[in-house]
């Protein structure tokens, strides 16, 4: 059937990876993300992420998940929707807002940013 699972290895339209690995009863998940962008110098490294998807319809899912960035000192939230295709493809469909640190209250007005990433299942790539 057209079921959508979160779990596994999804790469974006950045070439971010997303490893969902494992999803709870009550439906929070975790996993890590290794996104493909930064605009800072500091090397990018695996950052976790922690989400809540809703249990019923498996087949149109919907979902958040917050990722504190592991070398910088901003935060970015996903929502999003799974949807399968006739062939059974699944693609997630997300908006996200990015915060970044604003270094005073003067700055706060220019401290988030927004967008939109489409997820594909990848491939596991050997290290
Ligand atoms: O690039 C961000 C960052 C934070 C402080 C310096 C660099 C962290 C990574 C964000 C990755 C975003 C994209 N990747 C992806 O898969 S999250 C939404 C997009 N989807 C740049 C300067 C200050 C803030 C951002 Fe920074």
């Amino acid at each position: 059937s057209k079921e959508c699972s979160l779990i596994g290895l999804w790469q974006n339209d950045l070439g971010s990876e997303m490893k969902v690995m494992g999803v709870s009863s009550t439906g929070y998940f975790f996993g890590t993300y290794l996104t493909s962008v930064t605009s800072s110098d500091k090397p990018i490294s695996e950052s976790p992420i922690h989400g809540s998807q809703q249990m019923g319809d498996q087949e149109q899912l919907t979902f958040g998940f917050t990722v504190a960035w592991s070398f910088s000192d901003s935060t970015t939230v996903f929502v999003g929707q799974c949807f399968v295709d006739d062939k059974g493809k699944e693609t997630l469909q997300t908006m996200w807002l990015l915060r970044k640190k604003a270094d005073s209250r003067q700055d706060n007005w220019k401290a988030t940013l927004v967008g939109t990433n489409v997820f594909t299942r990848a491939k596991y790539k050997s290290p």
